[in-house]
């Protein structure tokens, strides 16, 4: 078997996978018409030609006002498995859902319809699922700390925890704004993560509280990490696991992929980091070419990839018992 082949063929846990960016642009233009909703473009390429943050944040907005109905919800949760599995052999999915960007729809309107898709995504296909549900940054502390009080006082099994995403226009995250709902969260029994050191407008010492703030038990992104030896050597030390997200890093940031990109730095270094699409139509890209067009570019081969894969299904949030089964 081919190295690239045996890289599309390896089982694959994702850990860091925004829902609405699933869809495909097909899919987006269509349910745009049937809900009569406005998009920016009709053009596909127009509308997916965005290499800045700004026009990135304004498709992933776009994507949740399309999305209506609870049908339109179940299916795109069952139709993103069902892609990922011909892409890439994914076995496994915990994919972060932002019920903030639904207003006026309530928390279980918009969770329960997902959770139905990936259920029946999970009988036909065999891909095991959670949701991580995603604090907007933008939307400030309160409205936050309310967020997570509702997913304690829903309780769904497969919702696993709390993340937090969206980068403020100018790229800055202040992770520890959200220190009251995080430690709200801790309190109920809910996993935690963060998108944390993602671009260089973020600081490298947000991975630092995310971890001693927040309580985090994964980090999402955390590229700066390499830009700073005392963040680095705790990640190194905790072994906390990482979602890192290569093609994203090439969209928003510009990294090209090779042995001086950050996230070869963290794999060679010893972190312990897994692999993701974060936004995958919308980056043009799948699961599978996260190891594909990534691991040879950035010199990494077999083992490291056999490794890699294996660090994704040890970190999922899921019962220990079908943990194991994704080894
Ligand atoms: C995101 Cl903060 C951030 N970075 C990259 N992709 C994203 N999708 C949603 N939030
Ligand atoms: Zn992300």
């Amino acid at each position: 078997i081919s190295y690239p082949d045996y890289l599309r063929l390896l089982p694959k846990t994702e850990l860091h996978c925004h829902f609405v960016s699933t869809m495909q642009p097909a899919r987006l233009l269509e349910l745009a018409d049937k809900n009569n909703v406005a998009l920016a473009s009709r053009d596909i390429d127009t509308l997916l030609d965005s290499d800045n943050l700004l026009d990135f944040l304004a498709l992933f907005n776009a994507a949740h006002d399309v999305l209506v109905t609870g049908d339109d919800l179940a299916q795109l949760a069952y139709d993103g498995v069902r892609d990922a599995v011909a892409e890439g052999n994914l076995r496994y999915r915990e994919t972060f859902i932002n019920p903030q960007n639904f207003p006026g729809r309530s928390y279980a309107d918009v969770v329960d319809p997902i959770l139905d898709g990936l259920r029946a995504a999970e009988v036909d296909l065999g891909v095991g699922f959670g949701l991580v549900v995603a604090i907007n940054r933008n939307l400030g502390a309160s409205s936050a700390t309310e967020l997570v009080q509702t997913v304690i006082d829903n309780p769904r099994d497969g919702v696993f925890g709390i993340g937090q995403d969206d980068l403020s226009p100018d790229g800055t995250e202040s992770p520890g704004a959200w220190v009251d709902a995080y430690a709200l969260a801790g309190r109920h029994g809910l996993q935690r993560t963060a998108h944390v050191g993602e671009t260089l407008a973020a600081d490298p010492r947000g991975i630092l509280v995310a971890l001693d703030d927040l309580g985090c038990e994964r980090i999402d992104h955390g590229y700066r990490s390499v830009d700073d030896p005392e963040v680095f050597a705790r990640l190194l030390d905790s072994q906390v696991p990482i979602t890192c997200t290569p093609h994203s890093t090439r969209v928003l940031s510009g990294w090209q992929f090779g042995p001086e990109h950050r996230i070869a730095r963290m794999i060679a270094g010893g972190l312990n980091v897994t692999l993701s699409t974060d936004d995958a139509v919308f980056f043009r890209t799948d699961i599978g070419r996260e190891y594909t067009d990534v691991l040879p570019a950035m010199g990494f081969g077999p083992d490291a990839a056999k490794q890699i894969s294996l660090a994704g299904a040890s970190a999922a949030w899921c019962e220990p018992g079908q943990r194991s089964r994704l080894e």
